[in-house]
């Protein structure tokens, strides 16, 4: 028996095997929950469909979360094949490449207005869509990084946005608790991923992360899937608006 059987999810963000929301898709689908995955664009199609070549009967959509109506096809398309929402997995960010290196004071308007628009206002967008459909109760996820509490060198915009996403965490638990839906954040430490090559000197963060948090090792995929199962499952019917920290304790000393 699974944590998680009878329930559905959809999962927003998966590039590669190497996606923290691949992570989590194995492990949600481990404990019995049947999967929703959007992809991209073409770019990423491929690479999605032939990993969930290994889940039981997923329905696999396009999703570029910038565009309102991508994303309502989606609810309408889970709503009919489904029937029913549970969860719903957030794993989306972007800033353009010039802005996760050099100085932060040097980000362009546009700049700025991407990666927010992309990493944190996405979450309202997918969240308004999903409680419509999460008839009783549901748990929306997304996913954070301590850049957006303390400036890591060249997270820059990417740690603003975070900072706006854990906010519209708590906004959105507010306005949504009353529906029987939760919403949380998972802050994963380094992982090494297609988005976090992305940024300059991740390396020396990855490596500072195995050296010096108190379980001496990095974060892997697996344990922030296994997050995901505990704050999709009704063990955590209590916690609402909160920030789970899953960086081998990272967050809690002083490096
Ligand atoms: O160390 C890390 N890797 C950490 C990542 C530590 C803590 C948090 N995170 C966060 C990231 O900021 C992000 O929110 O986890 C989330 C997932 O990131 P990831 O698994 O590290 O990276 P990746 O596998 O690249 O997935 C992010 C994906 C994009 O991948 P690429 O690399 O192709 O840009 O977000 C998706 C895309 O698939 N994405 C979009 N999806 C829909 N519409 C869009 C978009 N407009 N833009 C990016």
């Amino acid at each position: 028996m699974g944590l998680l059987d009878g329930k559905t999810a959809i999962i927003y963000g998966v590039a590669n095997h190497r996606s923290i929301a691949w992570g989590i898709a194995q492990a949600l689908q481990r404990e019995g929950a049947r999967l929703a995955l959007t992809y991209q664009g073409d770019r990423v199609e491929k690479y999605v469909r032939d990993l969930s070549a290994t889940l039981t009967d997923p329905l696999i959509l396009p999703c570029d979360v910038t565009d309102d109506a991508q994303i309502a096809e989606v609810y309408r398309q889970v709503g009919e094949t489904f029937g029913r929402l549970d969860a719903v997995v957030h794993s989306v960010a972007f800033a353009e490449r010039e802005d996760l290196e050099g100085r932060f004071v040097d980000t362009s308007r546009q700049g700025f207005r991407t990666a927010l628009e992309i990493s944190a206002y996405s979450l309202v967008a997918v969240a308004h869509g999903a409680h419509q459909l999460m008839k009783e109760g549901g748990s929306i996820i997304t996913l954070t990084f301590a850049g957006s509490l303390r400036a890591y060198p060249s997270y820059n915009v990417m740690g603003v946005a975070k900072a706006a996403l854990e906010a519209s965490v708590r906004y959105l638990a507010s306005d949504l608790g009353p529906d029987g839906v939760r919403v949380n954040a998972i802050s994963a430490g380094p992982i090494n991923t297609l988005s976090a090559r992305g940024i300059s000197g991740f390396s020396t963060m990855h490596k500072a992360a195995a050296e010096r948090s108190p379980l001496r090792r990095t974060t892997t995929q697996a344990e922030v899937g296994d997050a995901a199962v505990f704050l999709t499952s009704d063990l955590s019917r209590g916690v609402t608006g909160e920030t789970l920290y899953v960086d081998s304790g990272l967050n809690s000393v002083a490096v």
